[in-house]
C-alpha cells in the first residue's frame, strides 16, 4: 500500500493510481473499454473485443462494422465478420466492400491461411467510380496468421478492393478507422443551457450517445435571449493527434435542425487554422462523418453556429457526442502516444512503436538494442576490426576502437604501422 502511495505521490505511474468508473481505463480514465466481456484495469479484454473494435486494447474502430453497405461478391461477406472462424473461399481472387460515406484508408488487419501468398495481394480504392491503386504495400506480422497491411493510397474511398490469388487464402479483413482520441478531453462552450451537470460541454465527449437530450446528456448552449449570439463548443486535446475523421452525433429526440449549416474548424498547437468544414445541407443528419483530405496534426477543434431555424430565435450548439478518429502524431506511439525511442531514424509505427530504420549502432524492433560487441553501423552489419585492442571498446555507431593492438593504428585500427614500429602512435 505504501509503495503504491509513493508511486502515486510522485506521479511515477499514473495508470497504477487511477481509479476509473466501470467501463473506463487509462492514466486519466480517458479510454472506454471495448470488450465483449470483462475489461481489466488496463483495458485488456478477457476474451474478444466488442463488435466493431480491434487492436491495441480494442481501441481501433473497424469501419467494416460501422460503414459497410455492400460486399462483392456476396458470398465474401464472411471475410468481414470478425470472429474466430477462418473459412476461406477458395475460388475468390477479388473482393470489394462499399462504404456508406467517403472514408480515409490507413491500414487493415488481415487473417490468412497462407502467409506466403500475401505478396501477390493488390489493394485499390475507388471514389466516384475512379479506381486508384495503393502502392508500397508493407506487411507487419501480428501473430502466426495475422498481418497488418499498410499501403499508400491517394484520397478517400467509397470502395475498398483487394485482388490477386492471395485473396483465396484470406479469412478475415478488418479495416482500421483509427481510435477516438476526443474522449474525456478538455472542453468548453461559450454558454451553458440549464446547468453544467445537465448540458455541460463535457457531455459531448463522455462516450455516450444519448437516446434523448431533453433532460440531460448533450452539450447545449444557453437560451438566455441576452447572451451568446455566436455560440460555439471547443475541445482541446492533451496533446496533438493525427486526425483523419470527425464524427458528430446529433441529438435523437428533437430539435436536430440546430446543427444544420454548423461550422467545424481544427487548429494545430500554434493555434493556426488547418481545416475548416461548413455543413452545406439544408437537411439535418443524425450522424455527421467529416473526413479530412489527409491526416492532420490537430490540437483543438471548435464547432460553431451562426444560423437558426424553425421556431428558434437564436443559434444553438448542441452536441450529443463528438468523436475525433486518428492516431498518435508522427514520432509518437502506443496507447498514451509516448515518443518513439531515441534511436529510431524514421517515424515509428503508431500502434506499437516499431521502427523501420534505426540510427547506426542500434537494432531491434524499436531500435532500442545497441549492436552486440564487435559489431557496428547501420543494421549492425559492420564488423569491428580484429586489430581493436578489445572488441568491447569498438564504438557501436562508427566502428572506431582505438587503442589498437600492437602494430596497428587508425580510428578503426585497420592500418598497419610502418615497418619496425611495433608500438605506433601515428
Ligand atoms: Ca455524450
Amino acid at each position: 500500500m505504501w509503495i503504491l502511495f509513493i508511486i502515486c505521490l510522485w506521479n511515477i505511474n499514473r495508470a497504477a493510481c487511477a481509479v476509473c468508473d466501470i467501463g473506463r481505463f487509462g492514466s486519466r480514465c480517458q479510454y472506454k473499454c471495448h470488450c465483449k466481456n470483462v475489461c481489466q484495469d488496463d483495458g485488456t479484454c478477457v476474451g474478444e473485443c466488442a463488435d466493431g473494435w480491434f487492436g491495441l486494447q480494442c481501441q481501433y474502430q473497424n469501419v467494416v462494422y460501422f460503414y459497410k453497405t455492400a460486399v462483392s461478391p456476396i458470398n465474401a461477406e464472411t471475410l468481414f465478420t470478425n470472429n474466430n472462424v477462418c473459412n476461406n473461399i477458395n475460388s475468390l481472387n477479388e473482393v470489394s466492400i462499399d462504404w456508406s460515406t467517403t472514408l480515409p484508408f490507413s491500414w487493415m488487419r488481415i487473417k490468412t491461411l497462407n502467409n506466403g501468398a500475401l505478396s501477390t495481394l493488390r489493394v485499390s480504392i475507388k471514389e466516384s467510380n475512379l479506381e486508384s491503386p495503393c502502392t508500397n504495400l508493407r506487411f507487419f506480422q501480428v501473430d502466426a496468421m495475422t498481418f497488418d497491411v499498410y499501403c499508400d493510397c491517394n484520397g478517400g474511398m467509397t470502395t475498398l478492393k483487394l485482388a490477386g490469388d492471395s485473396v483465396a487464402s484470406i479469412c478475415t479483413i478488418l479495416v482500421n478507422g483509427g481510435r477516438n482520441v476526443a474522449l474525456f478531453q478538455n472542453t468548453s462552450q461559450t454558454s451553458t443551457y440549464s446547468s453544467e451537470s445537465n448540458f455541460g460541454s463535457q457531455k459531448a465527449v463522455d462516450g455516450v450517445v444519448e437516446p434523448t437530450c431533453s433532460d440531460k446528456g448533450c452539450s447545449h448552449t444557453t437560451n438566455d435571449p441576452n447572451r451568446d449570439p455566436h455560440p460555439s463548443w471547443t475541445v482541446i486535446f492533451d496533446q496533438p493527434y493525427a486526425i483523419d475523421k470527425f464524427v458528430i452525433y446529433n441529438r435523437k429526440d428533437d430539435s436536430q435542425f440546430r446543427l444544420i449549416h454548423f461550422s467545424l474548424e481544427a487548429f494545430d498547437k500554434k493555434n493556426t487554422s488547418i481545416f475548416r468544414h461548413k455543413d452545406q445541407s439544408d437537411i439535418y443528419e443524425l450522424v455527421y462523418t467529416i473526413v479530412l483530405p489527409a491526416a492532420l496534426t490537430v490540437y483543438q477543434v471548435i464547432i460553431s453556429q451562426t444560423e437558426f431555424f424553425d421556431s428558434d430565435k437564436r443559434p444553438y450548439v448542441s452536441i450529443n457526442e463528438f468523436e475525433a478518429y486518428g492516431e498518435c502524431s508522427p514520432g509518437r506511439y502506443g496507447l498514451y502516444c509516448v515518443p518513439c525511442t531515441g534511436h529510431c531514424d524514421s517515424q515509428c509505427r503508431a500502434i506499437d512503436g516499431h521502427c523501420d530504420v534505426c540510427f547506426p549502432g542500434y537494432k531491434g524492433d524499436k531500435c532500442d538494442e545497441a549492436c552486440p560487441p564487435g559489431k557496428y553501423g547501420p543494421n549492425c552489419s559492420g564488423t569491428c576490426s580484429q586489430h581493436c585492442f578489445t572488441e568491447y571498446n569498438c564504438d557501436n555507431t562508427n566502428g572506431n576502437c582505438a587503442p589498437c593492438k600492437p602494430g596497428y593504428k587508425g580510428g578503426k585500427c585497420n592500418e598497419g604501422c610502418t615497418f619496425l614500429a611495433f608500438f605506433c602512435l601515428f
